[in-house]
């Protein structure tokens, strides 16, 4: 069984400084907490492995310990080894690290008994355990360890055992490792990022550049007909995976403040139940802008959530707003408030179907599947789709640090590129965005990312509705209606 290092990539770190070897790798040979502090254990593992380096940590969550620089073999004596050192890492008091050369009676530098665990200086100046005590398995132990600096390391430098550990022997576990050459780690996906300046979309990340969107989005009128004043953007999408917290997002820039119109929220069932068709008002003159986002309730796995059979009126524009949905009636022209005379006006110009980034492929077959379908209803009538990828700053550590990374990070291009694949939707309809979600203000970032979304949602509506121009002008609809 491979055994687990306690020791972590910022004391590895330290340890390469001090042994002035930027590669040296680790390899735990013995670890006391699993196989006992058993002196011959010890040296069972540890002898002519080379330079080891034992490592200590204590109850009081201290982490301390020596470089032996010859290697140990069951001598029966000292063994001078001048480069040895004892050293502190960082512990719970965030004391700095501290390394204790060996600077008198370097003869002593390691005590190498086959019936002692490791031993440092002719003071014992740190004798790690002797004799033979079981594994502890992350309780604490008294192991007969003992440290009297000041003999061989740290002469006149003033430590001692409570600079040293704290005063503290009693241990959570006692490592040795080997030094070997460094590892050459895979860099996880969510880790990886493209160079300053590749960026696979580009985005300018100013205050100007967010006010111009916000402008451009306000300012939008769809092009081609009187008839349709306000173009209707459909949200759908599993449940959680942003839906409502999109249009919050979108209203709050507009409002100058986070808002949470929308309940939004998680949840095993989805939190919206009404269609809702919201509308943003304009921060200037409270005008309502050009565009509705009709929020629905979230799909799920089983027969509960959005039925994909209400799905054609909601496309068709049938479904009146604030429509209680009802998981054991479908709609029908008997659903009250039913839009009969369902225009070109009511009907969904674009869909966005919402997708949250992190569980793209963990998501069920049959998740997949159904917004499958709901891509290939609107397709049928000719109505655009685009993906909202949610929740990047789930994805990756830095583009949660900082937005601007998003068109960096190699797991978000892949995430594109896979729902690319799996719908069949050009990768210039999948937008990566953030919604607020726990800040209590407007974010320039987040506002940009929404914006340009938003932007390019209303421009795929205009080139519906230039498509259908001709179904537009008579009202001739019958043959957009597809219902299925
Ligand atoms: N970190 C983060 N959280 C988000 C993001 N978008 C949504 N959330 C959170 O995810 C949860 C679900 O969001 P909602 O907007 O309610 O999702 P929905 O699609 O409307 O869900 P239902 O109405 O239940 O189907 C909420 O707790 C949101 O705050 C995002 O981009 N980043
Ligand atoms: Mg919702």
């Amino acid at each position: 069984m491979a055994l687990r290092k306690r020791l972590t990539e910022e004391d590895e770190d330290q340890l390469r400084e001090w042994l002035g070897k930027p590669d040296a790798g680790f390899e735990l040979l013995f670890k006391a907490s699993t196989q006992g502090y058993n002196s011959a254990t010890f040296h069972q593992l540890c002898n002519n492995k080379g330079p080891t380096v034992t490592v200590a940590y204590n109850a009081i969550g201290w982490v301390f310990g020596g470089y032996a620089s010859e290697p140990w073999t069951s001598r029966g004596s000292y063994v001078q080894a001048p480069d040895s050192f004892l050293f502190r890492l960082s512990n719970a008091n965030k004391f700095d690290p501290l390394k204790i050369p060996a600077n008198q009676y370097v003869q002593n530098c390691l005590y190498d008994l086959q019936d002692r665990g490791p031993v440092f200086g002719g003071g014992h100046d740190f004798q790690v355990f002797t004799g033979t005590y079981q594994a502890n398995n992350g309780n604490f132990i008294n192991a007969n360890g003992s440290s009297n600096i000041g003999y061989t390391y740290g002469n006149g430098m003033g430590h001692n055992v409570n600079t040293f550990c704290g005063g503290n022997l009693s241990y959570l576990d006692v490592e040795v490792y080997s030094i070997g050459k460094r590892e050459e780690k895979e860099v996880p996906i969510e880790k990886k990022m493209l160079q300053e300046g590749k960026e696979w979309r580009k985005v300018q990340w100013s205050d100007e550049e967010r006010e111009r969107l916000k402008q451009q989005v306000a300012g939008y009128k769809p092009q081609v007909c009187s008839s349709v004043s306000q173009v209707n953007v459909l949200l759908v999408g599993q449940v959680g995976s942003g839906k409502s917290s999109f249009f919050n997002t979108i209203n709050s820039i507009y409002k100058g403040r986070v808002s949470s119109q929308a309940m939004a929220g998680s949840q095993p069932h989805s939190l919206t139940t009404r269609y809702r068709t919201y509308e943003v008002r304009g921060e200037r003159h409270g005008e309502t802008l050009c565009f509705r986002l009709c929020d629905t309730m979230g799909l799920e796995d089983a027969n509960t959530g959005l039925d994909l059979d209400d799905l054609p009126y909601l496309l068709d524009g049938n479904v009146p707003d604030r429509y209680q949905f009802n998981a054991a009636v479908n709609i029908s022209p008997a659903t009250p408030g039913f839009k009969n005379m369902a225009g070109m006006k009511d009907r969904t110009h674009c869909v966005a179907l919402a997708m949250d980034i992190c569980n793209i492929s963990v998501m069920p077959q049959g998740a997949m599947d159904k917004i499958k379908t709901i891509y290939n209803k609107a397709l049928k009538r000719g109505i655009p789709s685009v993906v909202l990828l949610t929740k990047v700053d789930k994805a990756c550590e830095f583009v949660a640090e900082d937005l601007s990374t998003v068109y960096r990070s190699r797991f978000i291009l892949e995430k594109v590129k896979e729902v690319s694949e799996k719908l069949g939707l050009p990768e210039y309809h999948i937008f990566p965005v953030q919604n607020y979600s726990k800040q209590t203000s407007l974010d320039t970032q987040i506002d940009i990312l929404a914006l340009s979304a938003l932007t390019q949602i209303l421009g795929f509506a205009d080139d519906y509705l230039d498509e259908h121009y001709e179904a537009l002008a008579t009202e001739n609809l019958q043959k957009l209606n597809v219902k299925e």
